[in-house]
């Protein structure tokens, strides 16, 4: 996360495949899906959440804090 978007995105990895969101601003971000199914707790500069993607699929995600900042995984 930098400059209040995530980059890449969206992202497409594969089943199985982790991914790492490190915050490069100097305000705090999450990562929390749409529906929940996994979230990051408030993120500062530099700190970092992991997440493995078991099941194929479309993830939206966004940040509690700045609404205008979604993301999207696609899971092949
Ligand atoms: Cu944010």
């Amino acid at each position: 996360m930098a400059d209040k978007a995530y980059d890449p995105n969206p992202l497409t990895i594969n089943q199985g495949d982790r991914v790492t969101w490190t915050n490069k601003d100097f305000g705090i971000h999450t990562v929390t899906e749409k529906q929940e199914l996994f979230g990051s707790e408030d993120l500062r500069l530099d700190q970092t959440f992991d997440q493995t993607f078991d099941s194929a699929g479309t993830y939206d995600y966004h940040c509690k804090l700045h609404t205008t900042m979604t993301g999207k995984i696609i899971v092949n």
